[in-house]
């Protein structure tokens, strides 16, 4: 073993004594580490000053309590967090995720992640996250406003506009930034700045709502472009049906491609014709309701439970856009049998480790998430300055600085993999490019 390698291995042998119940995280730093090797094999002042023991510590994590009361008047109880991961590169900025799910080995992983995808923007942001195990699914508006003005009861002392910056994730869109923002004007000031993702008529950018979507295809079309292809004609299969899932869909239709699939946590629709974009908008935008409304109103669209990637089903591109560890090995293995020959990740997390194995091994093209779906918070790096500057820029504009940024960062992850050795490795190029500046920015910084 290098020192590296050494280094590393003691670094995450720690980790784990520390914490063995964070298994998120864990894998999140576990896929991490071991790439960024042979740039610290090249500078080997970052382990002298122990900077990578520094990097895998919050900065600082809130814990608290969120009371409220149901639409029967009865009482309810959840935790609220917020992981300040890292403000090397500016204030803390992530998205608030409301799920059951919810715990603290998922924020410390989507933070650990947000503060290298953060870097790879180039937009001067830092990393966080945040969130509770509420469950929205089920409740009513009310319910869904007095949860939020209890959650930002407590959450408005520790963020602002030059500390941080929340925005939305799963299970918090639009709606519950508007409740969010409501009570965070009434208990400081109105500072558009506090959070992203706000309606277009108190702040919001425009192309936030499209640009995890969008950008992770146009991510998908820079890379195909520098293979001399395109998206015209392509197969793919996606999974999700919320935010992210939806504009990716969008975009894809609008550049040619047959978007085959969507899925929900229930099951999966297969619409061979391609989805059918307005009538999924219909049903998750306007009416909340489930995926099976989608084969009711179109029957020629097949409905399956379970994984859509357990089916049999021949694509092109996978664009996992739900959530994190929905591909296993053997999944990843079954649409590798079936075709697909690049993945790309909407999703935080969505592959195991054994599935970007897999991937890497099978020649694969592989944009890691921290890459391939950092188009959203570059927009709302992007909402942070119109409302610095108190203008609203284009819907063109947006779109256009969206396309120049994926671009950007998949430029990033080619040249650095090569620089290094390893062509076409996107997660080593990703993940060294993005550890270089946020390490190197710490190391000027200081113990602190
Ligand atoms: P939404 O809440 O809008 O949609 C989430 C979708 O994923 C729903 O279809 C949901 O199905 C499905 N899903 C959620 N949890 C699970 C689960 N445990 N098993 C199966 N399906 C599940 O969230 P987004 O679209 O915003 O987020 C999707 C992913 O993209 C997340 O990983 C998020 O971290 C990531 N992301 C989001 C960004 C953003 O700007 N919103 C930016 C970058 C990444 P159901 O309705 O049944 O729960
Ligand atoms: O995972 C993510 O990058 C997000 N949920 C978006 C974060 C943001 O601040 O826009």
């Amino acid at each position: 073993m290098t020192d590296a390698q050494k280094y590393i291995t003691a670094v995450q042998e720690k980790l784990a004594q520390k914490g063995a119940w964070e298994q998120e995280f864990l894998q999140a730093v576990q896929e991490f580490l071991p790439t960024i090797v042979p740039f610290l094999e090249e500078h080997p002042e970052y382990i002298e000053k122990d900077i990578v023991s520094l990097l895998v510590e919050p900065e600082r994590i809130i814990q608290f309590r969120v009371p409220w009361q149901d639409d029967e008047g009865k009482r309810q109880v959840n935790r609220g967090y917020r992981v300040q991961f890292n403000s090397a590169l500016g204030p803390y900025k992530g998205g608030l995720r409301l799920h059951p799910s919810v715990n603290l080995s998922i924020l410390k992983f989507l933070g650990f992640e947000q503060v290298f995808k953060n870097s790879l923007t180039d937009l001067g942001i830092g990393g966080g996250k945040g969130g509770s195990d509420f469950d929205p699914k089920g409740k009513s508006d009310d319910e869904i406003m007095r949860f939020c003005q209890s959650f930002m009861t407590e959450l408005a002392r520790h963020i602002g506009p030059s500390l941080d910056v929340p925005a939305g994730d799963i299970g918090v869109g639009g709606r519950e930034i508007g409740f969010l923002f409501g009570m965070y004007k009434r208990l400081q000031q109105y500072d558009a700045g506090v959070l992203t993702g706000k309606p277009l008529n108190f702040g919001g950018s425009l192309i936030r709502t499209e640009a995890t979507g969008y950008g992770l295809v146009y991510f998908v079309k820079h890379l195909l472009a520098d293979q001399g292809t395109t998206l015209k004609g392509k197969k793919v299969i996606l999974s999700g049906s919320g935010n992210v899932s939806i504009y990716a869909i969008e975009k894809l239709i609008e550049l040619g491609a047959i978007p085959l699939t969507c899925s929900d946590s229930n099951g999966c629709i297969y619409d061979p014709a391609g989805i059918d974009l307005a009538l999924l908008k219909e049903i998750k935008e306007v009416k909340r309701e489930r995926l099976t409304s989608y084969q009711a109103a179109r029957p020629e669209a097949q409905y399956m439970e379970g994984s859509v990637w357990d089916q049999d089903i021949a694509a092109d591109i996978a664009l996992p856009c739900a959530t994190q560890n929905e591909i296993n090995g053997t999944q990843a293995q079954n649409f590798i049998n079936h075709g697909v020959k690049l993945v790309a990740e909407g999703a935080n997390m969505p592959s195991s480790n054994e599935a970007i194995a897999l991937y890497l091994a099978n020649d694969v093209y592989y944009g890691p998430a921290k890459a391939a779906n950092a188009g959203g918070v570059a927009v709302s790096a992007l909402e942070m300055s119109q409302n610095a500057q108190r203008l609203s820029w284009s819907r063109e504009e947006v779109d256009h600085r969206l396309d120049d940024i994926m671009e950007n960062i998949f430029l990033t992850c080619r040249n650095t993999a090569e620089r290094y050795g390893l062509k076409n490795n996107y997660v080593a190029g990703a993940n060294i490019a993005s550890f270089e500046k946020v390490a190197h920015a710490m190391l000027l910084q200081g113990l602190v």
